[in-house]
Parts: C-alpha cells; sequence; structure tokens
C-alpha cells in the first residue's frame, strides 16, 4: 500500500474515526491479496456465500435485510444552506441540523468493526474526465461492491498525493434500522452521509450519490453534465462509429439497451453494437463544438429479473465470473443462482431471496426480488467498447429520452431543436418500478429520469441544459422513445430489445437528415416506410399505432405536463413557450 500523504485526507479519516470509533482502520490498496482475505473473512462470518466455483468463478451470494432492497428516496436528502438550492423535488434539511441529527447517528456507529477506507476514482485514473472520491465503510459488501463499480486502491492514493481533490463519503450500516436510514448529500461542501443500509445505491457512494446527485451540483458550477444515461457505439456496415446516449428511468432496460445484439438481419447487413456504459454518463463539450460522454463507472449495478440469453445474452455473460449477486435465488443442489426469467431450469431444492426454502413447484412467492441485482465487471461483458478504457470520451450524435408508457408517447420522435428536446426530456413520466421503494405502476412526471438524482433545483437545472446547448456548435440532435407502447389487450407492440436497434438507427439517420419523417405537436415521427420493420410482423394498424401522435390524448397530457411544471416552481421560459406551442398545435 503507497502511503498517503495528503493532509486532508489524512485529517478527515481521523475525524470520521473519531465519530464513529471503529475498533480499527484498513486503508484499501485494491490488491487481489487484501480483497481476497476480505472475501474470506465476509464468508466466515456468513455475510457472503461462495457461489460455484466452476460454474461460477470468484462469484459471491449477498442478501440484504429485507426493508432494506432498493433506493429510498423518501429518506434521501440534499442538505444545503437554503432550500431553493435543493429545489422542490428533494427532500431538503437545513445543512447544520441535518449534521447536527446525523452526527448523533453516527456517533460510536463501528463500536467492534473495522472501518474500511476506499480510495476510488470515478472515470479512469487520471483521465480528464475523472474525479476522485473516497468512501469510509463499516461494511465488507461495500469494498467489494466499489471494487468492481469504481477503480479502486493505490493509483488514486498517487492522485491524492499529488494533490487531487475528493469527495468525503462516510457510510455505516449501524444497525440497518429502516426508521433511522438516511443517505444525505451535502453539495456545498462535497461530502455524503449514509446510515443504517446496506443495499446497492443507498451505499455504493460513487454511484447515484456522488456521479449524478453531487456530479450534477458540480456539473453546474463548472459547465459539464451529468445524467442518468447509458452510453453505446454502433458501428454501420461501412465501419463508421456514431455514439449515443440515453436517459431512462431506473428499471426500464438501460442495462439491455447498453448492450444490445442486433437483429439477424441487422447483423447479417453487418451492423455491430458496443457498450460504453450502463447507466451514468458524465459530458463536456469538446474544443470542436461536440458534446463528449464517459461512463464513470466501472462495472455494471443490473436488475438482475428478466436478464436472460434472449433479453441480454451480453449481460448474463457479463455476470458468469467475479459477480456479486445481491437478492436473487439461490439454487442448492449447485450453489449457483437463479431469479424470474432465466432460462435455465428453476431449482426444486432453492433458496429465496428471504433465506427461505424455495421450490419452483410448491413455491407460491417469488425466488428472487423484483430488484435483485449483479454487480459485474464491466471488462467481462462481450460487447464493451474500446473506448471504455481510455476514458477520453465519445462524441454524442443522439441524446435519447424514454419512459414506461403503456399509452400516449410514440415510439420515437424527434425534437425540432435543442432547446425543444429539453422540453422532451422535461415532460417525460414513466411508470415507477421497484427500483426504488413504494408504489410499482404508478406514472410519475420524471424529468430526463434525473428527477431521484439531480442534486439541485430542477428548474435551475433545465436552464442548465439551455446553457449547455448555447455552448455546442454542433450538438446531438434529442429524441423521445418509448419501447412499452401497449394494445388494448395490454400486450407490448414494440417487441423492444434487439429490435429497438432499428428506431436507434432512424435516429442516426435523421441526424444526417436522411430518413423520411412527418411532422406533429411532438416533434417528428417516423413515416412508415422510414422505419426499417423488416421480419417484424407488425400490421400496418400497429404500426399507425406505434406512431401516431394523438391529439385527444394530447390533450389529457397536456393537463398532467402542466401540473408538474407548476410544481417546479420556477422555470426557463423556453419550455413554458414549447409548452404553449404544444398546445396551440394541438
Ligand atoms: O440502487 S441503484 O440506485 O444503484 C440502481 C437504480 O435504481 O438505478
Ligand atoms: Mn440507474
Amino acid at each position: 500500500m503507497i502511503e498517503i500523504k495528503n493532509r486532508k485526507v489524512i485529517d478527515w479519516v481521523k475525524e470520521c474515526a473519531d465519530l464513529t470509533k471503529p475498533k480499527e482502520i484498513l486503508w484499501i490498496d485494491g490488491s487481489e491479496k487484501q480483497l481476497e482475505a476480505l472475501r474470506k473473512e465476509a464468508c466466515e462470518t456468513g455475510e457472503l456465500i461462495k457461489l460455484n466455483e466452476e460454474k461460477l468463478p470468484g462469484c459471491y451470494y449477498y442478501r440484504t435485510d429485507p426493508k432494506d432492497v432498493a433506493r429510498d428516496e423518501k429518506r434521501t436528502i440534499i442538505a444545503t444552506e437554503r432550500r431553493e438550492d435543493a429545489g422542490p423535488t428533494n427532500n431538503w434539511v437545513q445543512k447544520d441540523e441535518m449534521y447536527q441529527k446525523m452526527r448523533t447517528l453516527f456517533d460510536g456507529s463501528m463500536k467492534g468493526r473495522t472501518m474500511y477506507v476506499i480510495p476510488y476514482s470515478m472515470g479512469v485514473v487520471g483521465s480528464e474526465f475523472a474525479k476522485i472520491g473516497i468512501e469510509i465503510t463499516d461494511s465488507i459488501y461495500v469494498v467489494l461492491n466499489m471494487n468492481i463499480m469504481t477503480r479502486i486502491g493505490d493509483p488514486v492514493i498517487e492522485e491524492l498525493n499529488k494533490g487531487a481533490g475528493f469527495i468525503k463519503c462516510l457510510h455505516s450500516k449501524a444497525e440497518v434500522d429502516a426508521e433511522k436510514k438516511y443517505i444525505v448529500h451535502f453539495p456545498e461542501d462535497d461530502t455524503i452521509w449514509s446510515i443504517n443500509s446496506a443495499y446497492g445505491g443507498n451505499v455504493l457512494l460513487g454511484k447515484k450519490c456522488f456521479a449524478l446527485r453531487i456530479g450534477s451540483w458540480l456539473g453546474r458550477k463548472e459547465g459539464w453534465m451529468a445524467e442518468h444515461m447509458l452510453i453505446l457505439c454502433i458501428e454501420a456496415p461501412n465501419g463508421e462509429k456514431k455514439y449515443v446516449s440515453a436517459a431512462f428511468p431506473s428499471a426500464c432496460g438501460k442495462t439491455n439497451l447498453a448492450m444490445l445484439i442486433p437483429p439477424k438481419h441487422l447483423q447479417e447487413k453487418g451492423y455491430k453494437v458496443y457498450t460504453i456504459g450502463d447507466d451514468i454518463a458524465w459530458l463536456r463539450v469538446g474544443d470542436d463544438g461536440r458534446l463528449y460522454a464517459v461512463n464513470p463507472e466501472n462495472g455494471f449495478f443490473g436488475v438482475a429479473p428478466g436478464t436472460n440469453s434472449k433479453s441480454n445474452n451480453n449481460a448474463l455473460m457479463t455476470t458468469k465470473k467475479n459477480t456479486i449477486y445481491t437478492n436473487v435465488c439461490r439454487n442448492l443442489d449447485d450453489n449457483t443462482v437463479w431469479w424470474e426469467g432465466l432460462d435455465l431450469p428453476a431449482p426444486t431444492n432453492g433458496e429465496d431471496w428471504l433465506g427461505r426454502p424455495w421450490n419452483a413447484e410448491t413455491s407460491e412467492e417469488k425466488g428472487a426480488h423484483p430488484n435483485s441485482r449483479f454487480t459485474a465487471p464491466a471488462e467481462n461483458c462481450p460487447s464493451i467498447a474500446p473506448e471504455f478504457f481510455t476514458g477520453e470520451g465519445v462524441p454524442i450524435s443522439a441524446i435519447i429520452f424514454g419512459g414506461r408508457r403503456a399509452k400516449a408517447e410514440p415510439l420515437i420522435c424527434q425534437s425540432r431543436e435543442w432547446n425543444h428536446g429539453v422540453f422532451l426530456g422535461s415532460k417525460m413520466s414513466s411508470e415507477t418500478t421497484a427500483a426504488a421503494n413504494g408504489a410499482v405502476g404508478v406514472v410519475r412526471y420524471d424529468s430526463m429520469a434525473m428527477l431521484p438524482f439531480c442534486g439541485y433545483h430542477m428548474g435551475d437545472y433545465f436552464q442548465h441544459w439551455i446553457d449547455m446547448g448555447k455552448k455546442m456548435t454542433n450538438p446531438p440532435e434529442i429524441f423521445n422513445v418509448n419501447w412499452f407502447r401497449k394494445d388494448a389487450e395490454g400486450n407490448f407492440i414494440w417487441p423492444g430489445f434487439g429490435d429497438n436497434l432499428r428506431a436507434l438507427l432512424w435516429a442516426l439517420d435523421r441526424c444526417e437528415g436522411k430518413a423520411d419523417a412527418v411532422e406533429t405537436p411532438l416533434g417528428y415521427v417516423p413515416t412508415r416506410d422510414s422505419l426499417d420493420v423488416e421480419g417484424l410482423n407488425l400490421t400496418d394498424e400497429q404500426l399507425d399505432e406505434l406512431l401516431t401522435v394523438d391529439h385527444e390524448t394530447w390533450k389529457k397530457e397536456l393537463e398532467g405536463i402542466k401540473g408538474w411544471y407548476a410544481k417546479l416552481e420556477h422555470l426557463p421560459k423556453e419550455l413554458t413557450e414549447a409548452l404553449e406551442r404544444l398546445e396551440k398545435e394541438l
């Protein structure tokens, strides 16, 4: 381990130790030797279960407390000096008050435990986009997950010793008491404090907390963007590569889209798709006036249920080694894992996510929690792009927004220009999923899929989007998609998964002014003939339903958008004007 010489780091770690009172402190150097010792220790205490080494080498199983299975939005707080800086969509507590409350909870919370200090980098260490964090935690699960999700250890210490700044992340699982769980961001102080949870997004503080909530705050201050977006590369038959980023709410198929396998006839034509990121994009304007994106993460924290060789074979392959599984079902016959939707025989001798005996033939409840997850290294992914490893940033041609909506939203729609695209993103809505605590299937507005992740005032966030547009001489085209339209019988009309590439190819053609479109009040939608639907067996009626912007339906939608906008307190005039224009055209 390289000795830490950065005074600010040393002082802060001491401060945290004085508060939480651990029995010892262990600096994480990222070496395989140290990580292996931690895995062994966690298996001995029962925190982790080692899975079948032949079938799933280097893989482990982890179970959370039953009340600690998803992000907890009600207990996620932005603590600033003034309420208006957090805005109306975030839970806000005055920051001194919150520090005081959290100090009481953290006081002695690590007694009798080891405190792990994890230096980590979001982005390729030392690259232009990268930013450093240090997470202090009393959980081996967090250390091992952070090792997959970020770049940790000695190379980061070297950066810190050169004087690099860092985000101060303090986590303690404490008693995993659901009533005392808080995930608190102090963006004015580059600080995140999380207590009484041991689940993914609440505790892997590099992810949503740093890369999105603190990241979006920093992005506004420093002139870049932190977005809830996947990044992928589409290679055309002539070898030309184009890059797309896409924002969808949690558990709406970002990982599937990022790892898309082209349908057969497009493969035969020579199209290829590569993965750069599945959840978060950091975006900057390049010297050439284009928008460049990196994935600041180093792994995937993906939803397990529904992942199978047809929906996402690349993800399945990615999770075959060095993966941590959280809250899935365990097959006791061969000590492997299973979840609903996996195309392997369901266990008859299993253990569900709660640790109860589970038998596919007799058990009525699900074996895996609907939000059960895999944490897998990006380097395992068969479709990972070489650009992922350089951390240099890829030029984005198209930005895609999308939600899960059974009705109203067409399959794909192109904005008239950047500001209109910002409007399309701001009015995004989606049916809620199991990724956050609360009811599932309720339509809620989720602008740019950032509602749970924007670290500041939503109105200011939209203004930042508009300001970023002004900085670009060659901005990406913006589109809105909806893979989830249902017919009168409740069946999905669009096949989704690999076939989503058809819509992306239309979008890329539009970027070059190539494909045909019809202008609607919402923007441009494909003509029947401009979308490649070869081999899909879609009837003309189905295609029309997917591509039509129904004026009566949209007049009702308009009321919803107005209600949403009214909640946001202040909005850029570009957006209110776009809303007025939509109303007029309807
Ligand atoms: O739990 S996470 O926030 O990391 C995953 C998600 O909700 O997207
Ligand atoms: Mn996400």
